[in-house]
C-alpha cells in the first residue's frame, strides 16, 4: 500500500481540466514565398467563471508569436504589441484582420492554403490552449467561410 501511494504522488502541477476557452475560425494567413512572417486569426470565448489571462502565443510553424492589435494612428494603421489580455467569463474576443491578431515571425515553411497549423495561448496560470488553424488566403474568402461574421 506504501508503494502505492507513492506511485500516486503528483510529479508536478498538472491541470485537471482544460481552461474553459473555445476557439472559434482559427485560421493563418497563407504567404507568398519568402515572406518570413504571417498572422493567426481566431474568435476566443471564456466559457468558465473566472477571467481568464492570456500572457503569450506560440505556433508549431514560427520562431516567435505576438499578440498585436492594430490602431490608426495619426491616419495610419500601425500595430501594437499587446503584453497581455484578460478575458473576462462570458466574453467574445475576436482576433480578426484590422484589429487584434497573433503575429507570426519566422514560419518554417512556407504556409499554402488548406493546410492546419497549430496556434497556442499561454495564460497567466502557465497552461496552455492550443486549436488547429487553416492557411487560408486573406480577404474575402476568409470572411464568405465565416458564417458567425456579425458585420
Ligand atoms: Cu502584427
Amino acid at each position: 500500500m506504501a508503494a502505492l501511494a507513492l506511485g500516486l504522488l503528483p510529479l508536478g502541477v498538472a491541470a485537471e481540466q482544460d481552461p474553459p476557452l473555445e476557439f472559434e475560425n482559427a485560421w493563418v494567413r497563407a504567404m507568398p514565398p519568402f515572406q518570413p512572417n504571417s498572422a493567426g486569426y481566431f474568435t476566443v470565448t471564456n466559457r468558465g467563471d473566472d477571467a481568464i489571462a492570456i500572457v503569450g502565443a506560440s505556433s508549431n510553424v514560427a520562431e516567435k508569436v505576438e499578440l498585436h492589435t492594430t490602431r490608426e494612428v495619426d491616419g495610419l494603421m500601425r500595430m501594437k504589441k499587446l503584453k497581455g489580455l484578460a478575458i473576462a467569463p462570458g466574453e467574445r474576443v475576436e482576433f480578426a484582420p484590422g484589429g487584434k491578431h497573433l503575429m507570426l515571425f519566422g514560419l518554417a515553411f512556407r504556409l499554402v492554403p488548406g493546410d492546419d497549423v497549430q496556434i497556442c495561448l499561454q495564460l497567466a496560470t502557465n497552461e496552455e490552449v492550443c486549436t488547429d488553424a487553416e492557411v487560408r488566403m486573406s480577404g474575402e474568402s476568409s470572411d464568405s467561410a465565416d458564417h458567425q461574421h456579425h458585420h
